[in-house]
């Protein structure tokens, strides 16, 4: 079947196991094919977030080995190329915040990070990004000098936690009063209320849409970070 005949449910079925599938060449199709029928640009990059979803969960099940997971960020990058100049002319806001950006120590996935980054730019904050692997001093350093209003620590892995927890500590001991102070949220898609409690962050969130929310919460005080 022609994927122009499906209806758009069966096309974001179709999206999300293609990417399951490890298909790039079908999944890079289908994203043209929903493009080329307006289709949300947001939409399309949740599907394909999914679908990621979906190879993780196969990794656990050892249906897939290192090499699937690699070939998933590396579909995933491509659909992002054609995406992101889409999603910055869909996006708008008036310039608001700073927020200092980057994968714990020891965790190198980046994709949800870079997605929350292209948003938040977007919605008009400056985001400074440290990249991957940043070291709690490397984050203390940072937001020495720069004093953001926001302080995001991404990560994936179970281990991550102890190098967030290790970082939150660092920056709360910090003697420069502002940088104590600044509201640290956590973002990644295993995290919950009791790893947040335990890394001591004042909020955590699982997908980038409500991370900027939750960025212009905070600065307009709408939150306990706040
Ligand atoms: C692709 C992938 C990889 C790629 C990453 C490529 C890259 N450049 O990022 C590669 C191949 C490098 C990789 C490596 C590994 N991976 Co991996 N990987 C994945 C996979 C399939 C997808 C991750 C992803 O990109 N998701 C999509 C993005 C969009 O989601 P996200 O990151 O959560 O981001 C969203 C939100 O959380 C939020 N967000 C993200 N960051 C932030 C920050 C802030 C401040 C805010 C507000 C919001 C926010 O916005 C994003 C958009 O909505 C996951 C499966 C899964 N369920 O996640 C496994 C997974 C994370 N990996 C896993 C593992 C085990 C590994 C390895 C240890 C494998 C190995 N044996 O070597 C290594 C670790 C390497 C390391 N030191 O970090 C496990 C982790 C298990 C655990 N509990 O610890 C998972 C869960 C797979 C599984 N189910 O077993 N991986």
């Amino acid at each position: 079947m022609s994927t122009n005949s499906c209806t758009p449910l069966d096309q974001r079925i179709k999206l999300i196991e293609q990417v399951s599938d490890l298909h790039e060449k079908e999944v890079l199709e289908l994203v043209q094919t929903r493009i080329a029928i307006n289709d949300n640009p947001l939409a399309i990059v949740e599907d394909c977030q999914e679908g990621l979803r979906l190879v993780g969960e196969r990794y656990e099940r050892r249906e897939y080995f290192l090499s699937g997971l690699i070939m998933a960020g590396e579909i995933f990058r491509e659909v992002m190329e054609i995406m992101t100049p889409l999603i910055e002319v869909s996006l708008y806001g008036s310039v608001s915040g700073t927020i200092l950006l980057g994968t714990v120590k020891g965790d190198i996935h980046d994709i949800g990070k870079n997605n929350l980054k292209l948003l938040l730019t977007g919605y008009g904050f400056t985001v400074h990004d440290l990249g991957v692997d940043v070291s709690p001093v490397e984050f203390l350093n940072q937001a020495l000098m720069l004093h953001p209003d926001i302080i995001g620590l991404s990560g994936l892995l179970t281990s991550s936690y102890d190098s967030m927890r290790e970082t939150v500590q660092l920056l709360h001991a910090s003697p420069d009063r502002i940088v104590a102070s600044t509201p640290i949220v956590l973002g990644g898609n295993q995290l919950n209320q009791q790893v947040c409690n335990y890394v001591g962050a004042d909020a955590w969130v699982t997908d980038a849409m409500t991370g900027v929310r939750l960025c212009q919460n905070i600065l307009t005080g709408n939150t306990p970070a706040g």
